[in-house]
């Protein structure tokens, strides 16, 4: 058996025109991280942090998935199981391309996340209009995503597949926000062979032992077939 997880950020969406965080161009720019994705920052001006969502949930649906994603998926078809992505983005472009065994550890623009009830509704209208949630009636929803300070999803399933994992693939991501970033020397402490593929060379002191630099539509492809 040859368990792979792959763990993917921003950068493999960035070819489907999804901006990435802290690029030039990230998308944190003209807002401040605290504002938009912090616990604090929604209690401060949930408006400001629904229309931010809204704006984005907007843009991902007119957006499609790119070759590394659709990479992925033939992977999944021809390994089934033993391929396990764990994604950080809050798009659905993984599950548009056809991943099926997929982790979203910090949510997703497609659910909303009730304050009253805690359920987690399918979502894809604006969250700013303040809808009421389709279990409990109250009017106490936001985005089902994950802010910093707050408990990233699925932990128990991603850290038992890292450790059992024979290959673990990072994929487009600063390693900067843990745990995901954790991720990597857990992986290698338990003897998984790691690779990254990313545009831009990551911090050496980071124990990959293979690292690819280029672009995630060129680098995938290559690295699935
Ligand atoms: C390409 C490309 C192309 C571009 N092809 N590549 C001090 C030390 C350690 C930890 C902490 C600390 N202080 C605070 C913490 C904890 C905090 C944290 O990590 N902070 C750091 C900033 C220091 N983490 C948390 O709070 C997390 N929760 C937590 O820790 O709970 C407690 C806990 C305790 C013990 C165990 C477990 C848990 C929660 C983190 C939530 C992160 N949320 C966000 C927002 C989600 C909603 C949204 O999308 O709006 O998640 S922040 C943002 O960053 C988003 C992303 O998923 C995440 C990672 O970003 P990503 O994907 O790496 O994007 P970029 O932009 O950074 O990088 C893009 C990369 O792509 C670059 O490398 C480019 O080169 C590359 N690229 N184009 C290939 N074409």
């Amino acid at each position: 058996m040859n368990r792979i997880v792959v763990l993917t950020g921003a950068g493999i969406s960035a070819e489907s025109g999804v901006p990435t965080f802290r690029g030039a161009d990230g998308l944190w720019e003209g807002h401040d991280i605290e504002d938009v994705a912090t616990p604090e920052g929604f209690e401060r001006d949930p408006d400001l942090v629904q229309a931010f969502y809204d704006a984005r949930r907007r843009a991902v649906a007119s957006v499609l998935p790119n070759a590394a994603h659709r990479a992925l998926a033939r992977l999944e078809g021809a390994i089934g199981d033993d391929l396990l992505v764990v994604t950080q983005n809050v798009d659905d472009l993984h599950e548009r391309a056809g991943s099926r065994n997929l982790v979203h550890m910090h949510g997703e623009l497609r659910r909303a996340l009730c304050l009253a009830c805690g359920s987690r509704p399918d979502w894809d209208a604006d969250l700013i209009d303040r809808p009421a949630c389709r279990e409990c009636g109250e009017r106490m929803l936001r985005p089902d995503v994950v802010w910093f300070g707050e408990m990233p999803y699925e932990l128990d399933r991603i850290e038992q597949a890292v450790v059992a994992c024979d290959v673990f693939v990072s994929i487009g991501t600063s390693g900067e926000v843990y745990p995901a970033a954790g991720y990597v020397a857990l992986a290698a402490a338990f003897g998984a062979r790691t690779v990254e593929l990313n545009l831009e060379a990551s911090d050496p002191a980071v124990p990959f032992d293979d690292a690819r630099v280029g672009p995630a539509t060129v680098l995938v492809p290559e690295w699935v077939e």
